[in-house]
Formats: C-alpha cells, structure tokens, sequence
C-alpha cells in the first residue's frame, strides 16, 4: 500500500465547539480515509506507489480522474489536519506574520480576503495561503480536491500551499448547515499558526 491515512494529532472533540466531533469522525475517518483506498486502488502496481504525494500533485495532468481527485484529497486533507489544532488561534507571529502584513497590509484585512475566497468558492473546494516561489504569499481557492500544487488550470495561483480550508459541506454541514461563513469565522480559533510558519519556512 502506497499511502495511508495519517492518524489525527489531536482527539476528535479537541477542536470543539468551533469543529465538532462528530464532523471530525466522519470526516477523517471516512471521507479522508475513502481518498487514501481510492488513490491507492487507482495506482495500484504502478510507479506512482513509489511518489511522494506533492510529487503526484505536481504532474497531476498526466494522471486521470481518480487520481486527481483522490490524490488531491488525500494531500489536501493531511495538510488541513496539521494547520489546526486545540487551545489555537490568534494572530499569527514570526516570519509568516511578517509575510501576511507585507502580502495584505494587516492580519484582519487577511482574514477578510481568505474568508471572502472560502466563502466564494462556489460548490466544493478550499480556500489557500500559498508561497509562491518568489516568497510571497497569496489568497486562492481551489473546486473539488484540486490544489496549488498541480499544473491544472483551475490552480489560478500555483505555489506551496500553508494554509488550507475545506470548504466542502461536509466539512461543516452537520454543526453549521448552510452557514459556511460562519463555519469560516470558527476556523480562526483553531488556526495553528505554528505549523503554518514550519510550512512557510521549509525550504
Ligand atoms: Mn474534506
């Protein structure tokens, strides 16, 4: 088996209230974990086993349906598990805070840019923080389980992505409903800014 579902570094209930178990459950444990037995079905005896991840995201145009998708998804969603935590949030500090200011002026003028791509992206997708390879950063979102990695054309902004969202409803419909942007509003309270300055410095 080429990849495998990456355990929670935290308990499901930890991020509540702003993420409830029962959506952490459902959503790692069978949505996450259906993207891993997929990916690794469609690229069963292949070289591909022998990838990384981000390398697959990279060329992702050369592969088809089932591996974008599922190979989006299982890199999207072990991202997305890691720039959360408990007892987190707040405003960023370090060299990606002073990245954020000199991107969009302020940490809440950021805020409302990520949150207006979040709240925007019509149907199912993410929302991003992405370091392009200039260094700098920028706001983009992505449909489906596409991402800033991969050489497709709905990657408007390509680059390493730090900071991810899932804006799918199944993300947020069993606590929230239809309410995403206040879904979008709670994810600040678990943001962890600390894996985000990791993932902004690694070279
Ligand atoms: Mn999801």
């Amino acid at each position: 088996m080429a990849f495998t579902l990456p355990a929670l570094p935290y308990a499901l209930n930890a991020l509540e209230p702003h993420i409830d178990a029962r959506t952490m459950e459902i959503h790692h444990g069978k949505h996450h974990n259906a993207y891993v037995t997929n990916l690794n079905n469609a690229i069963a005896g292949k070289p591909e086993e022998n990838l990384s991840i981000e390398e697959i995201c990279k060329n992702i145009s050369k592969y088809p349906a089932a591996v974008r998708n599922n190979g989006g998804g299982h890199y999207n969603h072990s991202l997305f598990w890691t720039v959360m935590a408990p007892h987190a949030g707040g405003a960023p500090k370090g060299a990606v805070a002073d990245a954020i200011h000199a991107a969009f002026g302020n940490f809440e003028e950021f805020k409302t840019k990520f949150n207006a791509a979040a709240a925007g992206r019509f149907g199912s997708g993410w929302a991003w923080l992405v370091k392009s390879a200039d260094g700098k950063l920028a706001i983009t979102s992505t449909p489906n389980q596409d991402n800033p990695l991969m050489d497709v054309a709905t990657a408007e902004i390509k680059g390493t992505p730090i900071l991810g969202l899932d804006v799918w409803e199944h993300a947020y419909y069993l606590h929230y409903q239809n309410r995403r942007p206040d879904y979008c509003a709670a994810f600040w309270h678990v943001v962890n800014w600390s894996e985000v300055e990791k993932r902004f410095t690694a070279k």
